[in-house]
């Protein structure tokens, strides 16, 4: 863990987030060890931002900055397996834009040789129901980052009940919110909270 990363991201100093990220990469850290970093420090801008010493604009600012940090990463983000071609239905569940932590999701999956369907953000029940259909997918991936949007998750279990899907899929709900409890109030199978776990759920089952 890289104090100062975490302190320059938490700050929306682009200028020594990004410079350190350059030093980190030169010296051999793991990609995903800096982009957990960064993770650490976009939750703090978040509490500012709850607390009102932040307000939206540094929202958006810590997902510029990001952005510009994933750049800088993705040429180093190593490639670990052969292609499994294992299908993934992945998307951000209705009411919900955030989708940083679902890009990165979506990425590392695919780099891990993952044929990952991502059906984007703001994505209404009976998409997600459509997509698994159609796909034939094994797992189904839904990010959430706002708590009043965690019923989202549930409907889409739900509808996969509803029309006997539910019994083929394993579900997996993720985001800055989510917990056991949000795992056992959804009916998903399995949560996580941060990119390690998040690739292990997927890997385990294969
Ligand atoms: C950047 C940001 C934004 C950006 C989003 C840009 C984008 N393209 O995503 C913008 C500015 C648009 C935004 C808007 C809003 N935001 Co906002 N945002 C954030 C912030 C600061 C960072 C989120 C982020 O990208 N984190 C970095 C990524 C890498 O982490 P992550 O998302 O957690 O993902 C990791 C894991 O969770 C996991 N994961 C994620 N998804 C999945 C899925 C699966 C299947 C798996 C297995 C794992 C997994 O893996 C990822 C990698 O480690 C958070 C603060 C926080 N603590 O999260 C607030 C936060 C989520 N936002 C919040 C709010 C309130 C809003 C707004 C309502 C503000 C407003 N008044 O308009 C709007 C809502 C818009 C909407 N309808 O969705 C609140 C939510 C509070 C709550 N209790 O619900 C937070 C927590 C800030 C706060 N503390 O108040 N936001």
């Amino acid at each position: 863990m890289e104090d100062r990363l975490i302190k320059a991201m938490a700050d929306l100093d682009e200028e020594q987030t990004l410079a350190i990220v350059k030093e980190l990469i030169e010296s051999g850290r793991s990609s995903i060890s800096i982009v957990e970093d960064c993770r650490k420090g976009v939750e703090i801008v978040g509490q500012r931002y709850s607390n009102g010493e932040y307000f939206l604009s540094d929202l958006i600012m810590s997902e510029e900055i990001f952005r510009m940090v994933m750049e800088l990463l993705e040429p180093h983000i190593i490639y670990e397996n052969p292609p499994n071609g294992v299908p993934i239905v992945m998307g951000t569940v209705e009411g919900d834009i955030h989708d940083i932590g679902k890009n990165l999701v979506v990425y590392l999956l695919r780099s891990n040789g993952f044929r990952v369907y991502d059906l984007g953000v703001n994505v209404p029940p009976a998409k997600f129901v459509q997509a698994v259909n159609e796909t034939g997918a094994r797992f189904l991936g839904l990010s959430v980052l706002l708590t009043f949007c965690v019923g989202s998750a549930k409907k889409v279990v739900d509808l996969l009940k509803e029309v006997g899907l539910r019994e083929k899929i394993k579900v997996v709900v993720g985001g800055y919110p989510v917990d056991r409890v949000v795992k056992e109030y959804t009916g998903a199978d399995d949560y996580a909270n941060d990119i390690t776990q998040a690739i292990k759920i997927f890997k385990k089952d294969l």
